[in-house]
């Protein structure tokens, strides 16, 4: 399943490059393009779902995977010792802006509270 249109389908293709952290048979895990954080990496699934609810809705198998490969990614970076952040924004008041479904594992740094 992919977007024509879906730059991170493109990604996963290998027609756009990017900085692989992780690669299963079913999830890639990249850098982020823009860090907001010294380790900001994006874990999306191969197919294309556009958000979470999408993929929890058709696979719960696969977003458990995408947790799963959150967590290897956070202790690659060396950070789930001092903590991170697992986020997907959703829609336009949470913030998405790439409709394919994207977990960002952030950290590395302090990120303070979000909400509070
Ligand atoms: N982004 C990339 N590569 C791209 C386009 C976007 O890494 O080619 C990143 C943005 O920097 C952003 C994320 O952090 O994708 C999209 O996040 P969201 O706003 O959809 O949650």
């Amino acid at each position: 399943m992919t977007d024509a249109d879906c730059i991170f389908c493109k990604i996963v293709a290998g027609d756009i490059p990017s900085t692989k952290v992780l690669e299963t048979e079913r999830v890639l895990a990249f850098r982020d393009l823009y860090p907001k954080a010294p380790t900001h990496v994006l874990v999306i699934p191969k197919d294309h779902y556009a958000n979470v609810a999408e993929l929890a809705a058709a696979d719960p198998a696969l977003a458990g995977e995408l947790l799963q490969a959150s967590a290897e990614v956070a202790a690659a970076e060396g950070v789930a010792e001092s903590g991170w952040r697992l986020f997907a924004n959703t829609g336009s008041d949470g913030g998405q802006d790439v409709f394919h479904v994207h977990f960002h594992v952030a950290g590395g740094k302090p990120l303070g509270r979000m909400l509070s």
